[in-house]
């Protein structure tokens, strides 16, 4: 089956609906924010994961008209969830090469959440470090400077996994950086990876952003990596994605 065909179908039918996972403070379990990640109503009725068909991010446009989609959502629900006295720090987007190629990714953002009425303080741009480094022009930094400047939060996801060196991180800093699942994997179990997290958490500490500790799945990598340092995570020790709807439940229930 062709995925783009699917996707594109399924943008024009509404199917492309936003999931929720929760980021939660490790010493606490409170949630201080979510992170979107698209998912696919099938024609008979599944949810197909983003896994399943994010080869068809790969081309440009679908890339750009998912993330109007999931824009849309997001300030959406964000409102709601405001409007009924919810306190959510940020909800974090995933934006890819295609977001950034027409230039106007800053107004599309700022356009979404005022139809929306949601202050741009909540939103979080995730992106990831291929991205980030890709294209020798220096875009997508200089586009991340200028959300930043208009209050956006950026992260740096999947961090460890790509190029983005410490050097590069002085020049164009983020809010966050979120350490990728590969490395929480082998805390505990292997010793260079405890001593490369260790590094990243104080050195992104020392240059005033915060971490996020990705795809933690059990207690022992949660007490090492509070050990470490490290105040936030995300995983399915906390929590799977989950729908809008019960993402609600999961935002109103007292830690
Ligand atoms: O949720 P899941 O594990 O299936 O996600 C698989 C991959 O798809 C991850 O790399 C995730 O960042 C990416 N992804 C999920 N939702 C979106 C989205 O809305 N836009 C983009 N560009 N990527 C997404
Ligand atoms: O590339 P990105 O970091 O956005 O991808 C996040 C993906 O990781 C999502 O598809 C989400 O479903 C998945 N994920 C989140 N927490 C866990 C976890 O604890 N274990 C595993 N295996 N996957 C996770
Ligand atoms: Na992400
Ligand atoms: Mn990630």
């Amino acid at each position: 089956i062709n995925m783009v065909h699917s996707v594109d179908l399924a943008l024009a039918d509404h199917r492309m609906l936003p999931h929720y996972q929760p980021v939660v403070r490790l010493d606490t379990g409170a949630i201080v924010g979510l992170e979107a990640l698209a998912r696919m109503r099938t024609p008979d009725g599944r949810i197909a994961s983003a896994g399943e068909f994010h080869v068809a991010l790969a081309d440009p446009r679908i890339a750009y008209e998912l993330t109007g989609s999931m824009l849309a959502q997001v300030a959406a629900d964000l409102r709601n969830w405001l409007d009924a006295g919810i306190a959510i720090e940020y909800v974090g987007i995933n934006v890819t090469t295609g977001d950034f190629q027409r230039g106007d990714l800053e107004q599309r953002i700022v356009s979404a959440f005022e139809t929306a009425g949601v202050p741009l303080h909540h939103a979080l741009l995730e992106v990831n470090e291929a991205v980030f480094m890709g294209g020798s022009d220096g875009r997508v930094p200089r586009a991340v400077e200028a959300l930043r400047k208009r209050g956006l939060k950026v992260a740096l996801d999947d961090f460890g996994t790509g190029f983005a060196s410490l050097t590069h991180l002085l020049s164009f800093p983020v809010d966050i950086i979120k350490i990728d699942k590969s490395f929480v994997d082998r805390l505990g179990s292997d010793a260079p990876s405890t001593v490369i997290v260790q590094a990243i958490i104080d050195i992104t500490r020392k240059l005033g952003m915060q971490v996020i500790a990705e795809g933690v799945e059990t207690v022992e990598q949660a007490q090492i990596l509070r050990s470490l340092g490290c105040r936030s995570g995300q995983g399915f020790l906390y929590a799977r994605p989950v729908s809008a709807a019960e993402a609600v439940v999961l935002l109103s229930t007292p830690d």
